[in-house]
């Protein structure tokens, strides 16, 4: 890490060195030495400037002067080990019902949307542990139609949360040539909410890598029952016939039109429930599960889950 310049007052700038995945610390507090004191500042990047990073300094007031020297070691964040995983046998598809943020939140004593924010996070170690193994589609279960039995006040915050990463994380999406798209029932949901996602899917529509997959006010019920309304309109409209409908054509009328099945569900925080996920499309899904809360989740853990997977297929391969 060095130093490149001081913007305004507070404000640095730093070119990072690639021991660091600057992305890891975005909306970080993290620890640095300034003049032999320890002092905390908050970090974040500058996206046009892909390998310098703005640190903003809370206390830089108390250092004053224009010549500092810093040494600047991440004091929380040596780099550990790189995971690694086997290429062959990856899913294609992995869903995954994020389960475990107002638990740990309160196991902090904070707030439930405190453990929302922090599995926003979460979402983003596993886009990239997901790119990085490639795997092609990752469904993640964002907002689910009983969600909404929440407090208001909830609900309100995680509505806001879409913006929220697609402002911090769009630009890596692009860069890693990630394609957003979602499934359930988006016009039911606040108008905010709406343009925020349909901005990225429009965006994104091009990339052809990792489709990351919000289900969003997705209930599977309400899934299935909308596609057998929608049959019995065709039917009724001569587009279909009734003695053509089987298994596969059904499926094009799910949300999931167009999506090989999951391969693998994971499920985190001990839960082992499908909880109205994907019931038509998990027939034949390999289940993984752990107690890890949601924004605990990261890189490793997901590998776990894909060699916990690529095991499985080796044995029922020897047969
Ligand atoms: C939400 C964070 C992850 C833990 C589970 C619940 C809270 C990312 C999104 C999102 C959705 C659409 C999109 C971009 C990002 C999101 C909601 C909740 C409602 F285009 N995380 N996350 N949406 N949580």
């Amino acid at each position: 890490m060095k130093l490149v310049a001081l913007l305004s007052k507070g404000a640095f700038v730093f070119l990072a060195d690639n021991r660091y995945n600057i992305n890891d610390f975005i909306d970080d507090l993290i620890q640095l030495e300034v003049h032999g004191k320890t002092v905390i500042a908050y970090i974040w990047i500058n996206r046009m400037m892909t390998n310098m990073i703005f640190l903003y300094h809370l206390s830089y007031q108390k250092f004053g002067g224009h010549d500092m020297s810093m040494k600047l070691p991440f004091v929380k964040n040596e780099r550990q080990d790189i995971p690694t995983i086997n290429f062959e046998n990856v899913p294609n598809h992995v869903a995954i019902i994020m389960d475990g943020n107002g638990r740990w939140a309160e196991k902090r004593g904070l707030p439930r949307v405190a453990g929302h924010k922090e599995g926003v996070k979460a979402v983003m170690k596993v886009v990239r542990a997901a790119h990085k193994a490639k795997v092609k589609v990752l469904t993640l279960y964002a907002f689910s139609t009983e969600n909404w039995n929440r407090p208001k006040t909830e609900i309100d915050f995680l509505m806001k949360l879409p913006k929220e990463f697609l402002h911090v994380y769009l630009p890596e999406l692009m860069e890693n040539n990630v394609r957003v798209e979602t499934i359930g029932n988006i016009d039911a949901l606040p108008i905010h909410t709406k343009k925020a996602v349909q901005y990225a899917i429009n965006k994104t529509k091009k990339n052809d890598g990792l489709l990351l997959n919000f289900a969003l006010n997705y209930g599977s019920r309400y899934e299935i029952m909308h596609a057998i309304k929608q049959i019995m309109e065709d039917v009724d409209g001569e587009k279909l016939s009734l003695d053509s409908l089987d298994e596969e054509i059904f499926s094009k009328y799910l949300y999931t039109n167009g999506l090989s099945d999951p391969d693998l569900l994971i499920r985190t925080s001990g839960e082992k429930r499908l909880s109205n996920f994907l019931l038509w499309q998990l027939a034949y899904s390999e289940f993984w599960f752990t107690d890890v809360l949601w924004p605990d989740m990261n890189e490793e853990i997901f590998y776990e889950a894909i060699k916990d997977y690529q095991k499985r297929k080796r044995r029922y391969g020897g047969i």
